[in-house]
């Protein structure tokens, strides 16, 4: 018998979701008589998760089975989802663009991002609003940021600065990453390490210094550039993997983590290796989506080239919060949604 013959299957941590034509082209024919949703959010989620709620059960209920369930894969890639009849160009200054006659994506993002939970707004990062434009910016080509184009963005989880000197406790539990324009060349890749399959292929005594309060995060490169003045924010010391062993926890900060000693270093570059290892990879096209869970896994994006002429690669993103409860310690006064 071969000695693999009673391994546990590695888990499927990714979950591929095809909508059907026709689903998309309902979706479509609600989606653009819609106005922009900003101008009473709390109404257009309403209506967004009737529009939803309408598409067959078995696609809906995958939606629903990755945001609810913790044994569920860390990342979807939902294709053939419907597409502004007409799109502007692709801000030149981080969003979000004034040109927008219709509000199609915007519906796709937030319907999905409903499914998953609440989306939510943090003061600090693309001024709050629920809505983010991640666009090249020419100013943070080199930056590990979502402005960036030039350098790798490290594989990372998407954190938020608190008092309480933990990042990962406010940031948020879901990311969706929607797609209106690729980059001209198209080779602007994202990862996704899901951590059962980073656990999977490193050794004990990595894991264990992983599991350790031996890394501190830097706050992320949004809150370092406008409240900070450009220093380093750092959280107290954490472990970087935690949790049970079937359903891991992963965090890393996009704007560097500092190891405490050596083994925590070699500990933290094996991290980042099996990432590159295991990661999926998905190169987003107009009309698909990622739904990334922010606390199974770490993601990445590849260099690309940004031209700045109002045809670079443009991403929607929301931040969401299955719930607001436990982040009301810093909720904005007068603001439901913004922390
Ligand atoms: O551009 C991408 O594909 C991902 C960027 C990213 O890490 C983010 O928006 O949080
Ligand atoms: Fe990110």
């Amino acid at each position: 018998m071969s000695v693999h013959a009673h391994a546990p299957a590695a888990p499927d941590t990714l979950a591929e979701i095809e909508v059907p034509d026709h689903v998309r082209d309902t979706l479509a024919a609600h989606l653009v008589k819609e106005p922009e949703p900003s101008r009473d959010i709390d109404w257009a989620m309403t209506r967004y998760l009737q529009i939803f709620a309408r598409m067959p059960t078995e696609l809906l209920q995958r939606v629903l089975d990755f945001g609810r369930h913790p044994d569920t894969p860390g990342v979807g890639y939902v294709r053939n989802l419907p597409v502004d009849p007409r799109l502007p160009d692709t801000p030149r200054d981080g969003g979000p663009s004034p040109d927008k006659a219709t509000f199609v994506a915007e519906g796709v993002l937030l319907g999905l991002s409903g499914l998953l939970g609440e989306p939510v707004g943090f003061a600090t990062e693309k001024s709050g609003q629920l809505v983010h434009d991640v666009v090249p910016v020419a100013s943070g080509a080199r930056t590990q940021t979502n402005q960036g184009s030039v350098v790798f963005l490290n594989f990372h989880n998407d954190i938020v600065h608190d008092p309480s000197g933990r990042y990962d406790l406010a940031s948020p539990d879901f990311l969706v990453l929607s797609c209106l324009r690729a980059d001209q060349e198209g080779v602007a890749g994202t990862y996704y390490a899901d951590a059962r399959d980073i656990c999977r292929v490193l050794d004990e005594a990595t894991l264990r210094t992983l599991r350790s309060p031996l890394f501190r995060m830097n706050a992320p490169g949004s809150y370092v550039r406008d409240v900070a003045q450009g220093a380093e924010v750092l959280s107290d010391p954490v472990p970087m993997i935690s949790g049970p062993e079937a359903c891991p926890e992963v965090s890393a900060a996009a704007n560097g983590v500092r190891p405490l000693d050596d083994a925590a270093q070699s500990a933290l570059d094996r991290l980042q290796a099996a990432c590159r290892a295991v990661a999926h990879h998905v190169l987003l096209r107009p009309g698909e989506a990622l739904l990334i869970n922010n606390r199974k896994g770490l993601h990445a994006r590849s260099p690309f080239t940004a031209h700045y002429d109002g045809r670079d690669r443009w991403l929607q993103r929301t931040y969401v919060r299955r719930n607001q409860w436990d982040i009301r310690h810093r909720a904005v006064p007068g603001s439901r949604r913004l922390h």
